[in-house]
């Protein structure tokens, strides 16, 4: 009984750590919100754990600036990394560290942590 309570509790474990790495955690886009007068777009980016909100939606054409706010200590998420746009940069932990984004091009371009452990997406359109 103890075998198969301890196997249980393994088999739980496992699942629960695969979901955590390669599930698709739903989450809603957070549109960023132009000002003066809709000649740029900004939108603050919690580092915690992951990215939050980890969808953005940019609006085409409009300058845009990214905040990122690392208030994760771990290592694991102090570069972000944007490979089509050519982004690799350190994110100073609890400090605001703004990326400008091109907004030229609509698509969908992927972001993740320096060792492409966690994910998030901009989608230009
Ligand atoms: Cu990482």
């Amino acid at each position: 009984m103890l075998k198969v309570m301890i196997l249980l509790i393994a088999v739980i474990l496992i699942v629960a750590i695969g979901w955590w790495f390669f599930g698709h955690h739903q989450e809603k886009a957070m549109t960023a919100r132009l000002n003066n007068n809709g000649q740029d777009q900004k939108v603050r980016i919690e580092v915690n754990g992951g990215y939050s909100p980890s969808t953005i939606v940019l609006k085409k054409g409009v300058p845009a600036e990214l905040d990122f706010y690392r208030k994760d200590p771990s290592s694991c998420l102090e570069r972000v990394v944007f490979p089509e746009q050519g982004i690799n940069e350190q994110l100073p932990q609890n400090q605001l560290h703004q990326i400008e984004f091109d907004t030229s091009q609509a698509g969908e371009y992927e972001f993740a942590c320096g060792m492409n452990m966690f994910h998030g997406k901009v989608i230009v359109k």
